[in-house]
């Protein structure tokens, strides 16, 4: 049994999460949690709102709550839509929880001991039309790396360059698009990564079996141009961390709070300090998860997040912990994605572009956006959502194969044998052919899986979905029937033990449909199948079942039509 430990990139709180977000991140950290609990390991599975930073600040005031209640609210919707996906965190938690105060404190003390953090007198944009300094974000300008004319102060979405205001050409405030800017002196501390570089370097370039969409970012900031830069790791806002050296004030920091790209990695930490509080845990087991003298040495860590946020999880993060100088677990794999585009441009939460998680939820269920999302995940390359292609993948892989299938089998079953598996003879050649193959894809299936190539083991199912259906049309029991019903009820044997095999197997996609397909075959056993026969007698004759509703219902060319137009606008 192995232990393993997964993160989620911790969603901003400033709003409901578009579905690109939710791909690149959540839903695939959820498709592996639920895959290695299936296989019997024990998973701790974690997920928080990032509630710092002026994008919290500014949502709040645009809400006209105190940033607190906003908070507060927004984690709360946020949870409730999560669990609409079935997205299973062991612990949902909040960066603004007291654990995450103690610990940012905590790592800014042991850094500032081990001399790796430095006070740096700081020009910072103080925009006089605002009336007010401008925090990175809110500063837009001409990238000086790539000449992208919207880049932001704190990075450039274009090419991923991490960047600092003063960097930008022809800088604007984004709040007025004001240019009347001047910048003033204030004091920050800096995280000195430059110092690790080598450390870093190092610990990289022992990740040989990373996906290169991640180590390519990492060794791009590591060697480029100026290569890895000290960060600010403070700003001048009134919601946050306050800036501490553990548990003392900090001279000249007073009024000060810590960057949110600074205590939101450690949230992930803090968050399984948040787990076993509200559980009523010892606290001796969120250190099992984290604390490699405290048994955390033997745990597998995976994070899962969009390209954009690579820079902080494989340098920043790990800088900070690698820094304190303490055993705290280092992450053994980062799963990065590319972005899911919306017909035809970005999804944009800014713009209000595309399809949001609780508008999701409102049109169809889970299981439909997460088989879609999943199998279409933007894994080697961007990739894109269209209406088109959504109908036809639900309409093809779930309607037409799978839910075609069960519908088949068990009607047909209940109108010759009644509702309960029939016995029929042994199974012969054509039978043996089926097991055959289905063993060669489970391997697949598991490999897949066991390695995060997503959209791979999607194909890998919807092949072993599909592998079902061919046997079914092949053999004909309705035809065998007959002149053999003997035969035929073997047939219909196997094709009942199938749709319990299928729940088992697609329940890390489609959990509500799996659990749809094992209430109706009347079974608790969701035990992941190692050896393919045994597996497809699991149901033995005499077993009472039920016929399900459909599974999945088509998705009409009326409803993708109504669905484009009413999504095709912006939100507000
Ligand atoms: N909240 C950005 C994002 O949601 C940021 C991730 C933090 S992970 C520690 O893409
Ligand atoms: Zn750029």
């Amino acid at each position: 049994m192995t232990r393993h430990l997964i993160t989620s990139a911790i969603p901003y709180i400033n709003g409901i999460k578009h579905l690109g977000n939710l791909v690149g991140s959540q839903l695939p950290a959820d498709l592996f949690a639920r895959y290695q609990r299936a296989r019997g390991n024990e998973v701790l599975f974690l997920c928080a709102t990032d509630e710092h930073g002026t994008p919290a600040e500014l949502a709040a005031a645009k809400a006209g709550k105190p940033v607190e209640d906003y908070c507060r609210e927004m984690h709360e919707v946020q949870a409730r839509i999560a669990e609409g996906f079935r997205l299973s965190f062991d612990h949902f938690g909040r960066s603004s929880s007291p654990q995450n105060h103690r610990l940012t404190q905590h790592f800014a003390g042991r850094l500032a001991d081990a001399g790796l953090i430095s006070e740096v007198s700081e020009k910072q944009v103080y925009s006089n039309a605002d009336g007010r300094f401008l925090p990175d974000r809110y500063i837009e300008g001409t990238c000086p790396n790539c000449g992208y004319d919207k880049a932001r102060g704190d990075q450039c979405e274009n090419c991923t360059k991490q960047l600092d205001p003063t960097d930008l050409i022809d800088p604007r405030s984004a709040i007025s698009g004001s240019t009347d800017l001047e910048v003033r002196e204030t004091k920050h501390l800096f995280l000195r990564q430059s110092q690790m570089r080598d450390q870093l370097d190092e610990w990289i370039n022992s990740k040989t079996d990373w996906p290169v969409l991640t180590t390519s970012i990492a060794r791009k900031w590591l060697h480029d141009g100026d290569g890895l830069q000290d960060r600010g790791i403070t700003r001048d806002l009134d919601w946050g961390i306050p800036v501490k050296k553990g548990e003392e004030d900090w001279p000249g920091m007073e009024g000060k709070v810590f960057y949110v790209w600074f205590d939101a990695p450690i949230e992930y930490i803090a968050c399984a300090a948040e787990w076993t509080e509200a559980t009523g845990r010892d606290d001796a087991e969120w250190e099992r998860w984290w604390r490699t003298d405290k048994g955390a040495d033997d745990v597998r860590y995976t994070q899962f997040m969009g390209k954009d946020n690579v820079p902080f999880h494989t340098l920043s993060f790990p800088a900070t912990i690698i820094g304190s100088g303490e055993p705290w677990k280092l992450v053994d794999y980062i799963k990065s994605f590319n972005y899911l585009n919306y017909d035809g441009g970005q999804f944009s939460t800014s713009q209000g572009r595309g399809v949001f998680m609780d508008q999701a939820l409102e049109i169809l269920p889970a299981d439909y956006w997460r088989w879609w999302l999943l199998s279409n995940c933007p894994e080697s390359s961007d990739s894109e959502f269209t209406w088109e292609n959504f109908q036809s993948g639900v309409n093809k892989d779930l309607a037409d194969v799978l839910g075609n299938f069960v519908s088949r089998i068990t009607k047909f079953c209940r109108s010759k044998f009644g509702e309960a598996v029939p016995a029929g003879g042994d199974m012969g050649a054509e039978e043996q052919a089926l097991i055959d193959e289905l063993s060669r894809r489970l391997e697949a299936y598991d490999r897949s899986m066991e390695r995060m190539e997503v959209r791979k083991s999607a194909q890998e199912l919807r092949a072993i979905w599909a592998a079902g259906n061919e046997y079914l049309q092949s053999v004909a029991p309705w035809s065998t029937f007959k002149e053999d019903p003997e035969k035929a009820a073997m047939q219909v044997r196997l094709g009942l033990n199938l749709i319990r095999f299928y729940a088992v197997l697609s329940a890390p996609f489609i959990p509500d449909a799996s659990g749809r397909m094992l209430s109706a075959m009347n079974t608790l056993d969701t035990e992941w199948p190692s050896d393919v026969t045994a597996a497809l007698t699991a149901l033995p004759a005499g077993h009472a079942f039920t016929v399900p509703d459909v599974l999945f219902a088509k998705i009409t060319d009326e409803q993708r039509e109504d669905w484009q137009a009413r999504f095709a606008g912006t939100r507000d």
